[in-house]
């Protein structure tokens, strides 16, 4: 086969030609570079959330007072399950995927990550599933058995609803598998010379745990999705008991996935926690390898406690106290973080920044979240609270008032880096102190609500129940939090008015990120740093004396980031080319779910689409 290249035309079989262009939105759409990867991710998971964030305000306005009348009990179902599939699938795993795409490469000394492609075939097709969901309540219902899906109800409701669950899941699922295979490859192989396992960020430690949690869980969640889906379209009996099926299956398929998911989702907040504490403490993280082993252990102990999402479903009382033990057991390397993070500020020389109050922010209000857990591990406390509002309470401390506010912290910490521009911290700290008040306004009196007997997902409650004033408090609680969200909008979009005048290091920082620009040139690096120690950018600036004082290195000398010549256009380095082949590879898959929901002909139309995207990524030109 000919191999000519002439500019702006096809070349060799009939394959489009690399795009060109830098700039615009083509350029957004053909990249493969993973900082506008990240940026993708992380627009994609902020507008999400913002929906996810008004199903809840309507949820909460149907709640805020007895006999409500705002939302049917149909669209009430889709509202609950859609907010609890929207916060976890849309907007917690792609924000925290932006934080991995951007800042991986950049904290261990890589110009990318090892799959460019496939890494913009993910980013895609994680967009392409979560649209594909949503398109469902224009065509016929969202989809509405709960976020968990339990079967029968899942698989016998008449509607399409849950078909668009699980093949959308199906979708969301083969993105995030994709890219953790990358990520973690990437971690793997690609760090600077030097950079040894234990001289890595904790952060990049947690996304390394995070990608193997991924690859071990969504392969077991993907098969309870195909059966489920199964017994829909082709009438197959595995959650069927009448006929020899068992409902229970899909309990432990989803849970066996269902609780390392929690951890995918508290993981990279924890490693965003544990890089900002150091920095605003001028102190290096206490107990490093203990932080780093404590999440090891918490991904391996976290396939071991499935069933205490089951406690009432009469698995028998061995089972249960096993599953209460091991889920005691898990608070253990979670405390030990926590201890680790309060000895990092203890007498550190603190500065109390956006970024660090929402790290504290984290740290107090996952505790209050991590007990409320401890608790659920007593099995007979358990048959009490399970399905009240004290578990709704439980995961919004560990979910909201936790992961959210680490991924707030990582954003207000970050966005120098990745914008070239400074967040107003004034502004910063009133959003963190609307935010913290309105979260625990409205997540805090759920327990309350739990305790006094107030079951989860249900549409209205009579008055003769006294529920009403601590509802009223919770839905005053969530539009605290609507505000909080606004404020933090208007001081985004005011940033983007500003010059793009942030320093490379703002907060005088300790990681390699912070070595390059603001933002950071397409290459990275210039050249490939040489690391020699854990926070090497610090050590760089700052030497000790034996008293333990710190001493200012004067900037300059060779490979010293700071000094002015440090940073070229790069010119001559090999970057990965764009390219149109992974979104058209990833456009596919919708029209596949359609098939499988309305018409066949649809799904081979989809395949046709996968097929002829895989052939042009695989025989484009590499580069021109
Ligand atoms: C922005 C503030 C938020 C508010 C006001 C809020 C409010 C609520 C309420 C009232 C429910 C209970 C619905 C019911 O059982 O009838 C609920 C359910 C749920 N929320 Fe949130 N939530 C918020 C943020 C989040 C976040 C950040 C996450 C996850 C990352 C999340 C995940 C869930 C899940 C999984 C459910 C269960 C849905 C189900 O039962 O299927 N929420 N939320
Ligand atoms: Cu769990």
């Amino acid at each position: 086969m000919a191999s000519v290249s002439v500019p702006g035309e096809t070349v060799r079989g009939g394959l489009l030609r690399r795009p060109r262009s830098t700039a615009g939105f083509w350029s957004w759409v053909t990249t493969v570079d993973h900082k506008r990867i990240g940026i993708l991710y992380g627009a994609t998971a902020f507008f999400f959330f913002l929906v996810g964030g008004v199903e809840a305000l309507f949820i909460r306005l149907q709640l805020a007072q007895p006999d409500g009348k705002i939302l049917s009990p149909s669209t009430y179902n889709e509202f609950f399950t859609m907010h609890g599939l929207t916060m976890i699938f849309l907007v917690v795993m792609p924000l925290s995927a932006a934080f991995f795409n951007y800042l991986i490469p950049l904290m261990i000394g890589a110009r990318d990550v090892a799959f460019p492609r496939l890494n913009a075939f993910s980013c895609w097709l994680f967009l392409f599933a979560g649209l594909f969901i949503y398109s469902s309540f224009a065509l016929g219902g969202a989809p509405n058995g709960g976020w968990f899906g339990y079967a029968p109800l899942s698989t016998v409701e008449p509607g399409n609803n849950m078909l668009f669950y699980s093949t959308g899941l199906l979708m969301a699922g083969i993105a995030s598998t994709v890219s953790a295979v990358n990520l973690a490859v990437t971690i793997i192989n690609m760090r600077a010379p030097g950079m040894t396992m234990f001289r890595m960020p904790v952060f990049i430690w947690m996304a390394l745990v995070v990608q193997f949690l991924l690859a071990f869980s969504l392969p077991i969640i993907t098969v309870g999705l195909f059966e489920s889906l199964f017994d829909r379209r082709f009438g197959t009996h595995f959650f069927d008991p009448a006929a020899g099926g068992d409902p229970v299956l899909w309990q432990h398929l989803f849970w066996l996935f269902g609780h390392p998911e929690v951890y995918i989702l508290i993981l990279p907040a924890m490693g965003i926690v544990s890089e900002i504490l150091p920095v605003f403490a001028r102190k290096p993280l206490f107990g490093y390898q203990f932080v780093v082993f404590s999440g090891i252990a918490i991904g391996f102990i976290g396939f071991g406690v499935w069933a205490h999402h089951m406690f009432a479903t009469g698995l028998g009382p061995v089972a249960n106290t096993a599953f209460g033990i091991s889920t005691m057991i898990i608070a253990i390397p979670t405390g030990v973080k926590i201890f680790n993070w309060l000895g990092t500020i203890w007498r550190g020389d603190l500065r109390f920044t956006t970024p660090m109050l929402f790290a504290l922010g984290f740290i107090a209000q996952f505790v209050v979240g991590g007990l409320s857990g401890v608790t659920h591990a007593v099995v007979p406390a358990d048959y009490q609270q399970t399905d009240t509002y004290y578990i709704v309470a439980h995961f919004h401390y560990v979910l909201f008032a936790g992961a959210i506010f680490g991924l707030f912290g990582g954003m207000y910490y970050w966005w120098p880096k990745i914008f070239g521009r400074m967040l107003n911290e004034r502004v910063g700290k009133v959003q963190f102190w609307i935010m913290a008040v309105g979260a625990n306004l409205t997540f805090g009196p759920m327990h309350i609500l739990g305790l006094e007997g107030m079951p989860r997902r249900i549409q209205t409650y009579t008055p003769a129940l006294g529920l009403g004033v601590w509802n009223l408090v919770v839905t005053i609680g969530a539009f605290t939090i609507a505000v909080s969200v606004l404020i933090f909008i208007g001081n985004a979009v005011a940033s983007f008015r500003r010059p793009k005048d942030a320093p490379a290091d703002p907060w005088d920082a300790r990681t390699l990120e912070w070595t390059v620009p603001s933002p950071p040139p397409p290459h990275n690096f210039d050249e490939i740093p040489v690391v020699h120690a854990l926070d090497d950018f610090w050590h760089r600036k700052y030497a000790e004396t034996e008293e333990g004082t710190l001493v200012p290195v004067p900037a300059g000398g060779s490979g010293d980031p700071r000094s002015d010549d440090a940073h070229g256009s790069g010119h001559g380095i090999h970057l990965p080319s764009p390219s149109y082949y992974p979104v058209i590879a990833a456009l596919g898959f919708p029209l596949i779910g359609y098939g499988v929901i309305f018409h066949w002909w649809m799904a081979v139309a989809g395949a046709v689409v996968v097929l002829a995207g895989l052939y042009g990524w695989a025989f484009e030109p590499a580069a021109e």
